[in-house]
């Protein structure tokens, strides 16, 4: 057994798949990993379950009809996960974006140093992003400031899709009511648990830009993020 999962969501993630997971399983921590695939048609699924006999209960799968966006993915997971004993549920990118040795960092923060949800951070020492066009980083640690006026929440990294939330944390989160899918939805679950006070910790971590595989960023994701925030903040306002 094992107290901690990692959920990587996956949509045509054939050329990563195999090798982000046997980088987990690699760590010298135990992890179990998650995987919630949308019906890739690059058979990404299938692949899962090829490797499910070499990694017999540690790794699993959870098969969904339709590309729903990430933000749906991760609510089936994270259910799934609170369904079974694990005290520490991660979130991580297919794509190698997150390095897999940064889980132990992450899991740090919380199992021992207190934090309720550690974020790999690339906002906490500087701009820590390798690879990504000055457009994508503009943009990026541009949301990061305007969450931050908006919503007054102290986490520099709120768009970050690499974190720890101790179980607690998913329990007290209405997962119902999540309504947005991309990173809107990552800057509604810190702000959710900000709100409930829970202790977030940011923890540096250099992210790089993806080097096999596709995109899955539109113009839509980023509407959403910037509609999304203010929607966010009115509404715990009235909340009050
Ligand atoms: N299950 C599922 N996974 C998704 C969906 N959209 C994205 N993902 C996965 O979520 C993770 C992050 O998506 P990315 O496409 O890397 O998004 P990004 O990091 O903003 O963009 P790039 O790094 O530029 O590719 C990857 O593992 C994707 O395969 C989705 O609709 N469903
Ligand atoms: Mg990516």
């Amino acid at each position: 057994m094992s107290d901690a999962i990692v959920i990587i969501p996956t949509y045509n993630e054939i050329e990563n798949i195999e090798s982000i997971i046997r980088a987990v399983f690699s760590q010298q921590k135990n992890f179990h990993v998650l995987v919630v695939d949308d019906n890739s048609p690059d058979k990404t699924g299938e692949k899962v379950k090829a490797l499910q006999e070499e990694f017999d209960n540690q790794l699993f799968l959870l098969e969904r009809k339709e590309k729903n966006g990430l933000g749906v993915a991760y609510i089936s997971g994270f259910k799934w996960c609170l369904e079974k004993i694990y005290d520490y549920i991660f979130e991580m990118d297919a794509d190698f974006s997150h390095n897999p040795k940064d889980l132990v960092r992450l899991y740090n923060a919380c199992a021992i140093d207190g934090a309720d949800l550690s974020v790999g951070s690339r906002y906490v020492k500087g701009i820590t992003v390798v690879n990504w066009p000055m457009t994508r980083i503009i943009l990026s640690y541009g949301a990061s400031r305007y969450v931050r006026l908006i919503t007054r929440m102290k986490v520099k990294d709120s768009t970050a899709g690499f974190v720890c939330y101790k179980r607690a944390v998913l329990e007290a989160i209405d997962l119902e009511k999540i309504k947005f899918v991309g990173y809107a939805f990552q800057i509604e679950m810190k702000f959710k648990a900000y709100k409930k006070g829970f202790k977030i910790v940011e923890i540096p971590v250099i992210f790089k830009d993806r080097t096999k595989g596709k995109s899955k960023m539109s113009g839509s994701i980023i509407s959403e993020a910037i509609f999304g925030v203010i929607s966010l903040k009115l509404k715990s306002l009235f909340a009050k």
